[in-house]
């Protein structure tokens, strides 16, 4: 079994994504499913063709997507991805889409397909604070989960797909006071709780 995690570059002026941090710290291997990681550029369009382009390279069973989403306490999995684009900062490329769907002739809008309740109960099982979240807001992290969930459902793929947003790392509030925050080390054992969970439903 093949799980492929995906995670963003820093954005918006920060000099690290909490994704990326994370990513680069899961293991190789979890319950004995291959973690395949990816970085994705923070860009419309350009994230979802990288990931799609590893998708078709490594066939794998489910996609996770890891981003940051600074002022959020827990770690939050998303329930839904939604099929418009609504940037309040431009990306990395410069562009900012303002009011676009990103696939006018997509689906309104996508379930993820992995087991929410069940990865926030186990993440909570580890004492770290999770929640379901049913927005993935209207940037970057909400286009790319919109555009795997698109591409598996119109190509009819048997992959299931999810995102995870993640508060910000301790060493991006320094400067930020009275911002939430959680530590690498929880990061990493709720993502990999979380990828836990996901090998064990499909198994
Ligand atoms: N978070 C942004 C995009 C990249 C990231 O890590 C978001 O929540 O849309």
């Amino acid at each position: 079994m093949k799980v492929l995690v995906t995670a963003f570059d820093p954005f918006g002026g920060e000099s690290v994504n909490p994704s990326y941090e994370v990513l680069k710290n899961l293991k190789d291997n979890i319950e004995g499913a291959e973690v395949i990681k990816l970085q994705v550029p923070t860009a419309f369009y350009v994230s979802v063709e990288k990931a799609i382009e590893k998708i078709k390279e490594v066939n794998p069973d489910a996609v996770l997507s890891i981003g940051q989403a600074g002022g959020r306490y827990d770690i939050s999995v998303e329930r839904v991805a939604i099929n418009i684009d609504d940037a309040r900062i431009p990306d990395n490329m410069g562009q900012q889409p303002i009011d676009t769907p990103i696939d006018p002739e997509g689906e309104p809008a996508y379930f993820a397909t992995i087991p929410i309740k069940e990865i926030v109960e186990a993440i909570r099982k580890e004492n770290i604070p999770a929640s379901v979240s049913n927005s993935a807001g209207t940037y970057v992290c909400n286009h790319l989960m919109y555009g795997i969930l698109n591409y598996i459902h119109k190509n009819k793929l048997n992959i299931k797909a999810g995102f995870i947003h993640i508060p910000y790392l301790p060493e991006q509030v320094l400067e930020k006071p009275n911002t939430p925050y959680m530590s690498l080390g929880d990061m990493v054992r709720a993502i990999e709780t979380a990828i836990k969970v996901i090998v064990k439903a499909m198994a």
